[in-house]
């Protein structure tokens, strides 16, 4: 079966899907943006079980419960902070895509929401975020038995580029 790729606007808190993503940083211990909002949303439990976590290094995504969100997980993923482009920047947003759907698979989830990670306080272009964004998840959810991928967008402009790349 061929997963559904759909970009809808909003807050990634308030969708019920197996699983949200979070663009957190290594520390796993919160921060500002999409991860605040998160934390926030799913409550103290979330930060108590990144701890027993322990950090996630750049590019690589830990799964752990959703607690009071919609949704019954949450995969923290820490993209790359962007400085220039020749810092492996785009290799390693791409594992960030491919790691955290590859988690969900192991798992045996079958929907799950990104935002669009780095392109905030992270500074990654947001253009060639979103097409990185889209060709990684294109290809790493190919035979495998998850059905639906959300790029949940804050912004419009964000939401023209992917609904642009996603041909809707
Ligand atoms: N729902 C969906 N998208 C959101 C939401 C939300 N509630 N809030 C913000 N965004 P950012 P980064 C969008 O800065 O660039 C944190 O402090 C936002 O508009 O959240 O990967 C972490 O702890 C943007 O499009 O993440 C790290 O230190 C996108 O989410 C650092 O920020 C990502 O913006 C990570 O920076």
């Amino acid at each position: 079966m061929t997963a559904q790729l759909l970009a809808v606007r909003g807050d990634i808190t308030r969708l019920e899907v197996d699983a949200i993503v979070n663009a957190a940083n290594s520390s796993l211990l919160g921060g500002g943006g999409v991860d605040g909002a998160i934390h926030r949303a799913a409550g103290p439990e979330l930060l108590d079980e990144c701890r027993r976590v322990g950090g996630c290094p750049t590019g690589e995504a830990r799964l752990t419960a959703g607690y009071r969100l919609p949704a019954r997980h949450v995969i923290h993923t820490v993209g790359p902070v962007w400085r220039g482009g020749a810092h492996r920047e785009e290799e390693l947003l791409a594992a960030c895509y491919c790691n955290s759907l590859a988690l969900a698979v192991q798992h045996g989830l079958h929907s799950l929401a990104f935002p669009c990670i780095s392109t905030g306080i992270y500074g990654f272009p947001t253009d060639a975020a979103a097409d990185i964004a889209v060709a990684s998840v294109r290809g790493a959810v190919r035979d495998t038995a998850i059905e639906q991928v959300l790029f949940c967008c804050f912004s419009e402009a964000d939401l023209l580029l992917y609904r642009r790349l996603l041909d809707l």
